[in-house]
């Protein structure tokens, strides 16, 4: 859907900040007006009639009841990258940890993880305690806001970035930083809001940084090419748009999104993205370069006609309220907060076949899913987020060798 030919530029202003000026630059350049949709789901609306139910229905998940026990091992096992991941082999990495929201990897043995109401990042391996290793500084935790999803820069081992994306006193926006400095605004204006914030970065197999966005709330920004919420995104590792986007000199690389926290990559390179329904269905898509995913006039499946992409797949809210996602071989995880387990689908040439629900109720509100390079699984639990309901040892960093 491509709907001009003009350029949106980033300025960067004298420290250093890119600004983005979608706005004024549409008019000058005379992009045509965005186009908004006028089916309206707007959260602040049902909130304002019925405020529990809306904690229910529109934030990305809510509760339900917990059961089973947390199963550990003390020790670290070794893990075969060809094989896959044993869900019957759980091993806690780290435990009481404080609403663990992103986990990037090192090249060591070794993982960062961030804490969303804290800001710290703590590194945490095998065997070992974890270690705090930064604090992000200007995080404004409130709702499903704060410090969200982590990246390691593919060049770490030279240019040692760590890459965040989080929720600051006035907007989200994605920084970059090395251990031992201040971090670096790359992204800044993405709109904040106590739901639907969005979260998730991870680079892609082309060496750019992707980004899911959430509509923070105002449903129709999904649709609105000008805004940067609603979207995913895909940057350069120095956050200007990437080459080859689909609407040149802007970042966004797909829209009609309501909240995505999933990103991964398949075979063949194909881009997978999780997003939480509203109230009805949740939905895993195939992303393409300027397709548009039809939030908020279609929830799930049923836009074909209107020219919006079908999801691959879609669950009840209450099934799954997916967040992280991964591929190991041909099998997607969904990490599910509301479903409380971990749904693997098995994938073939970008299509998806039956789900399968695992680790039901094991260990309560599942976060984030990522394969470690040694082929493991590591998991996530949410449980202190507020919506679920914590037990000893909560929350924790899991992890599944492969076999
Ligand atoms: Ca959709």
């Amino acid at each position: 859907m491509r709907t001009g030919t003009g350029r949106y530029p980033c300025v960067r202003s004298p420290d250093r900040r890119f600004r983005w000026t979608f706005r004024r630059t549409h008019a000058r350049e005379g992009w045509p007006p965005p186009k908004r949709l006028a089916a309206r789901h707007s959260c602040t609306a049902i909130a304002a009639l019925l405020l529990a139910a809306a904690l229910t229905a529109c934030g990305d998940d809510a509760s339900t009841a917990r059961s089973g026990t947390p199963a550990t091992a003390a020790t670290s096992a070794p893990s075969d990258p060809a094989g896959r991941p044993d869900l019957d082999a759980a091993e806690e990495v780290a435990a009481n940890l404080d609403v663990p929201w992103g986990l990037a990897f090192l090249p060591e043995d070794a993982a960062l993880v961030s804490e969303r109401d804290s800001g710290r990042i703590l590194r945490v391996a095998p065997g070992a305690a974890p270690e705090q290793v930064y604090q992000v500084p200007g995080v404004s935790a409130r709702g499903e806001g704060g410090l969200l999803g982590l990246a390691v820069a593919p060049d770490y081992a030279e240019s040692r970035y760590i890459y965040a994306y989080l929720t600051a006193d006035t907007d989200n926006r994605i920084v970059r930083f090395r251990l031992d400095g201040p971090p670096e605004v790359l992204v800044e204006g993405i709109a904040k809001a106590g739901n639907h914030d969005g979260g998730r970065i991870a680079f892609g197999p082309d060496g750019m940084l992707y980004a899911g966005t959430g509509d923070a709330g105002q449903s129709g920004r999904s649709q609105d090419l000008a805004s940067l919420n609603g979207k995913i995104l895909r940057l350069t590792p120095d956050g200007r748009p990437a080459p080859g986007n689909p609407y040149p000199g802007s970042p966004v690389y797909s829209l009609g999104h309501r909240n995505v926290q999933g990103l991964a990559w398949g075979s063949g390179g194909r881009l997978f993205a999780a997003e939480f329904g509203q109230d009805r269905f949740d939905e895993i898509n195939l992303i393409e370069p300027g397709h548009n995913y039809g939030w908020p006039a279609v929830e799930g499946s049923g836009g074909a006609e209107r020219g919006f992409t079908e999801p691959l797949l879609t669950w009840t809210t209450a099934e799954a309220s997916p967040s992280g996602i991964a591929i190991a071989g041909d099998t997607l995880y969904v990490a599910a907060l509301r479903g409380r387990r971990l749904w693997t689908v098995p994938l073939v040439d970008g299509r998806a076949g039956t789900p399968r629900a695992e680790l039901r109720a094991r260990y309560g509100r599942l976060r984030t899913v990522m394969v470690a390079p040694d082929g493991a699984l590591w998991l996530t639990t949410s449980n202190t987020d507020g919506r679920g309901d914590p037990v000893r040892g909560d929350d924790r960093v899991l992890r599944f060798p492969a076999r």
